[in-house]
């Protein structure tokens, strides 16, 4: 069987969108970090999408950790299929925005040339939340990083996204290349801004010049990005090769919806993406806070709890009889007081969309793969809203069970007690913890009530927090997620 190639293209079945545009004709204009299924998914459509009007964006998507997925597109002369999947089937998208394909592992130099050329005017990222080796509670930078610590001491061998940015922002100054603008896309509070600190953070201590610099030529807007995109499976695989009639290794498979708020604010040229449906607007917050406490504080909720009553994937947690009215009333009764209703926005229509958006039941959304590196999502996803309920003297009785649902699956093993592979950057911490606590549930919520890079000084030191969420820890030890639920909801 043929694999899909420029060559290939002619030859796709009508039914098949592809690029509306030459992809040899494109140049590249953006340093995508994290060549990873969202990105795929997310801004590299929107870019697809600009591409016919203006060819100077096409993308050098790098690859920090692994070759894979960079070997499997320079194989595919770039191109990959998108699976949008609902009720209504699958449709195959052929994208081509992805120019260059690049391994920062084995071409670090490469990667850092790239800064230096002129015609790059954008980085955007999607390296995951612990990409950015930051305190998940406060936002600084964690100097007690592994990977910041070789990074200070080789800033030239960078193996963090950090230690890579400021690389290549110091080449870019030294080439006189221009101003730049770095995009964050990940599911951050403040995202822009965030990591603006972290490149401060970690240039001043290597060269306080550049941090001048940086300051007058590099812009970070903060920006929301969403678009469901499971890891994709084999049955993907197999499915996207029936609908081209050639081999993709590379497809990600997505919702439809997709949405996209940026922050304008850039230093230099940009591409067109609000043709794409991109919203560009002068403040980020309320969309972001809208969704990072919406949307992913109710899918770590379902993750969570969801696991732990037994189901495997997103769609079931979401239309399992207790736990869906238990998000629906956390995000009516707790989450949507707390925002400010971001322009053009119904609040209720957008927790209900969610809701049919999690339902999704064509997308195999496993409750695991959301559960992963809680540490570092829990504080924008369900504790700064527990902080705003605490401020205005208001209940958080929902989020309460959601956070000791956290503490109960990173424990280690489920209500049947078998082991959980729990994948956390602080895995190694919760396993001592849950040693220290000899099989005893009150302990357990006490040693990771006690995490201040989870909860912050403040939460540590909240004497009612902590006693409503280690109540909750007790019960999901002593009678299960079900039972909890069932009487959370009787009460409450
Ligand atoms: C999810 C997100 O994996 C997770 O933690 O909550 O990736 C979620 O699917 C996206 O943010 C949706 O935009």
């Amino acid at each position: 069987m043929n694999s899909l190639s420029m060559r290939a293209m002619a030859g796709l079945p009508p039914a098949v969108a592809r690029p509306a545009y030459d992809p040899a004709g494109v140049t590249v204009g953006i340093v995508h970090l994290g060549l990873g299924a969202f990105h795929r998914a997310h801004q590299a459509v929107y870019t697809d999408d600009v591409l016919a009007r203006d060819p100077r964006w096409g993308i050098c998507g790098v690859s920090l950790k692994t070759p894979r997925a960079i070997d499997q597109l320079v194989a595919q002369d770039g191109l990959y299929t998108v699976l949008t999947k609902g009720s209504e089937g699958t449709a195959a998208r052929v994208i081509g925005s992805v120019r260059e394909a690049l391994f920062a592992g084995a071409d670090r130099a490469g990667l850092i040339e790239r800064f230096a050329d002129p015609r790059i005017a954008i980085v955007t990222a999607t390296v995951t939340e612990k990409g950015y080796c930051h305190d998940p509670a406060t936002g600084a930078l964690n100097r007690e990083h592994p990977d910041i610590v070789h990074d200070l001491a080789h800033p030239d061998l960078p193996e963090s996204a950090v230690g890579m940015l400021t690389a290549g922002l110091a080449a870019r100054r030294n080439a006189k290349a221009g101003p730049l603008t770095f995009v964050c896309c990940d599911n951050l509070p403040h995202n822009g801004r965030m990591v603006e600190g972290l490149v401060s953070s970690f240039a001043r201590e290597r060269d306080p010049a550049l941090v001048d610099w940086i300051r007058a030529n590099v812009a970070f807007p903060c920006s929301m990005v969403d678009r469901i995109v499971p890891a994709t499976t084999d049955a993907d695989l197999a499915e996207a090769q029936r609908l081209l009639g050639v081999r993709d290794a590379a497809p990600v498979t997505a919702e439809a919806f997709g949405q996209w708020v940026i922050e304008d604010r850039f230093a230099g040229a940009r591409p067109a993406w609000e043709h794409a449906g991109a919203q560009f607007v002068s403040d980020v917050a309320p969309f972001e806070m809208m969704k990072l406490r919406l949307l992913n504080g109710s899918h770590s909720t379902l993750a969570y709890l969801g696991f732990l009553m037994g189901h495997d994937f997103v769609w079931q947690a979401a239309a399992d009889p207790q736990l869906a009215p238990l998000v629906e009333r956390q995000m009516a009764e707790e989450i949507a007081p707390t925002l400010v209703r971001p322009a053009g926005t119904d609040l209720q229509a957008y927790g209900a969309q969610l809701m049919q958006r999690f339902r999704n039941s064509a997308l195999p959304h496993r409750t695991k793969q959301i559960a992963m590196d809680g540490s570092q999502k829990l504080p924008q996803r369900l504790l700064g809203t527990v902080r705003d309920r605490i401020a205005a003297g208001d209940s958080y009785a929902h989020l309460a069970l959601a956070i000791a649902g956290w503490i109960r699956y990173a424990s280690g093993s489920d209500e049947r007690g078998g082991a959980i592979d729990v994948a956390d950057p602080l895995a190694a911490t919760f396993v001592r913890i849950v040693a220290d606590a000899r099989g005893d549930a009150g302990p357990v919520a006490d040693g990771f009530l006690d995490l201040k890079a989870v909860f912050g000084a403040d939460l540590v030191a909240h004497y009612a927090f902590r006693e409503a969420v280690r109540s909750n820890v007790v019960a999901l030890f002593r009678d299960g997620a079900r039972a909890t639920l069932a009487r959370h909801l009787g009460v409450a």
